[in-house]
């Protein structure tokens, strides 16, 4: 498996030289300061390598994360054809200067949510936390959503209210901001009317509605990544139920198998998400295992439940999920692959997000991503991959 780290470009707190201190080889990066559904030009694409491959670290761009699909597409709202037409000439682009892997998700307006972007772990390390009931504080007394109330469990909407009526003003700011930070690089961010204001758009878009819009883009842009021998991997939603009304239909296997078999070819695969997918009741090392051969880019971590529907991201070999069995999944199907004659038979997997731990504390990374608690991650997962490779006798 090809260890692979995500930069956010020359802007990032991180660096590149901290990426080959980590030990990974493959960057994961994105044109974040161009607007959503603009072309990405050769030329700037070209930039972007030569920034990597100029540190002569040793490091390539080996993944794009993400190639975002503009909110009209995913509204199915006027003439698609041009944005489809962006998209697919951004996939060629990509194709010519040799970058063939490419994430993007399908989420209605938000991307990943927390709640709490800095909870305390024993010892000062701080984490990312979903609190259901802040998120139903948010949703039911800050947003004041029609009809939220009814959506959320007794239990947690009296917790959310005694929550609410003693959180101050920053508190309250606080929350709003933390909801909103889970689109670095190129993001819209609102506040509360505006996000009203985004939500009234898909009022009335039904999940079935979101998976025609989302069938017609697979449609309009897959042929062109096979022609261009480009892998497009769909990353789960996070967390993998809906938020806020909005609907979200790449949550479980029940939605992958529809969209993966909706386009069958290659070129239409899965980032497999351990912690998006965690977070839900899903049986991750399962889902590994039945799309094992349409995963082109994996995302290692964890996450650890509650039943309220709240969680924490937990050590990357700790949570629910039995990062051992997922690591073996992974090599297995890279057995296959290299058995089969692939080229590219190794999956690029990155230790997806971090504590934050000793110097990472109050640094101006990204939220989650971190220097030290990613390198730790992937330590970990370096671990597991060579021993199991080693006892199973698979190449890693
Ligand atoms: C969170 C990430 C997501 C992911 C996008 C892919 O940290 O895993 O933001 O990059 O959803 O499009």
């Amino acid at each position: 498996m090809e260890q692979t780290w995500r930069w956010f470009g020359p802007d990032d707190y991180v660096k590149l030289p901290h990426i080959r201190q980590a030990g990974a080889t493959g960057v994961v990066t994105a044109l974040h300061h161009i607007p959503y559904g603009v072309v990405w030009s050769v030329e700037e694409i070209e930039k972007r390598k030569a920034e990597i491959a100029d540190a002569g670290l040793g490091l390539s761009w080996s993944v794009v994360e993400s190639l975002p699909v503009a909110e009209a597409i995913k509204l199915g709202e006027g003439d698609l054809e041009p944005l489809y037409e962006n998209y697919r000439q951004s996939i060629r682009n990509l194709a010519a200067c040799g970058i063939k892997t490419i994430c993007y998700n399908f989420m209605p307006v938000l991307d990943w949510t927390r709640t709490d972007l800095t909870a305390e772990m024993p010892g000062g390390g701080r984490t990312l936390r979903f609190n259901a009931d802040q998120y139903a504080a948010f949703d039911v007394y800050m947003l004041e959503r029609e009809g939220a109330e009814a959506l959320h469990d007794p239990e947690v909407l009296a917790r959310a209210k005694v929550w609410f009526d003693a959180a101050s003003e920053a508190d309250k700011d606080r929350l709003l901001a933390n909801i909103m930070s889970g689109l670095p690089g190129a993001f819209d961010r609102y506040d509360v009317p505006g996000l009203r204001a985004v939500l009234a758009r898909y009022h009335g878009i039904t999940p079935d509605q979101l998976r025609e819009n989302y069938v017609a883009f697979l449609k309009a842009v897959i042929p062109t990544a096979e022609e261009c021998g480009v892998r497009l991997a769909v990353h789960p939603d996070d967390p993998p139920r809906p938020l806020f009304g909005l609907p979200r239909i790449v949550s479980n296997a029940k939605d992958i198998a529809f969209i993966l078999d909706s386009y069958r070819s290659d070129s239409n695969g899965l980032t497999l998400c351990a912690g998006s997918l965690g977070a839900g009741r899903n049986d991750v090392v399962g889902i590994a295992e039945r799309f094992a051969k349409r995963i082109h880019f994996a995302h290692l971590r964890n996450v650890k439940k509650d039943p309220d529907g709240s969680f924490m991201e937990a050590e990357h070999l700790g949570g629910d999920t039995d990062m051992v069995k997922l690591v073996t999944v992974l090599l297995t199907e890279q057995k296959r692959r290299k058995e089969a004659g692939q080229e590219a038979w190794r999956i690029p997997f990155r230790p997806d997000h971090g504590f934050e731990l000793l110097g990472d504390v109050g640094a101006p990374a990204h939220p989650g991503y971190s220097t030290i608690g990613r390198l730790k991650g992937l330590a970990e997962i370096r671990g597991v991959m060579t021993a199991v490779a080693e006892i199973r006798d698979l190449p890693v």
